[in-house]
């Protein structure tokens, strides 16, 4: 297993529409590993594979308390959302340090294969609901912020730039 780098806005990488995979073989299984790795050690509820530049629709998934139920949706797609939206306070591991309020339907059902290659539907509400969303927004090149303000989204990208020259000073 290895540790993925993960991708900080506003890095036009993270604006890449990601594509479907075809099967769900050794290359992808290895994908899947290093991505849940790099979601545990981060860590993170969730991570989408176009935040460590890979641009397939592969996401994994892990809300449990103890961290130990991971999912893994590979070419998931939203198949319905409820009409009821709820607002919750989003971060982002490629917005570090960051955290806001961003409005979505409050429940969705999901259809996506899995790990075995089998495909699989769920409905989810909570914070599941929410990384699902998250995390598919991810794939189509969409970071939480651009639900925001311009004007917020602006100061992010100068707090993120600065930040990162700031942790390059420190090597
Ligand atoms: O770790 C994460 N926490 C989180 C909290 C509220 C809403 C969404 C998320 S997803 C985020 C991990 C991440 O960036 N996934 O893309
Ligand atoms: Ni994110």
């Amino acid at each position: 297993m290895a540790l993925l780098n993960v991708l900080c806005y506003p890095d036009p990488r993270l604006h890449k529409v990601a594509k479907p995979v075809a099967q769900v073989d050794a290359r992808i299984k290895k994908i899947v590993a290093d991505m849940a790795e790099t979601m545990y050690e981060a860590p993170g509820v969730g991570l989408a594979a176009t935040q460590v530049d890979i641009h397939e629709r592969i996401v994994v998934i892990d809300v449990s308390d103890n961290q130990n139920e991971l999912m893994v949706f590979i070419n998931p797609e939203i198949v319905w959302s409820s009409s009821e939206k709820k607002s919750w306070r989003e971060g982002c591991l490629s917005v570090p340090e960051y955290y806001d309020e961003v409005e979505r339907p409050a429940q969705v059902r999901v259809k996506a294969i899995g790990i075995d290659g089998k495909e699989f539907e769920l409905e989810a509400d909570g914070l599941l609901a929410v990384c699902i969303q998250h995390e598919l927004d991810h794939l189509q090149g969409k970071v939480f912020v651009e639900y925001l303000s311009i004007l917020k989204r602006n100061r992010i990208s100068l707090k993120m730039k600065k930040r990162a020259k700031e942790l390059v000073g420190q090597r």
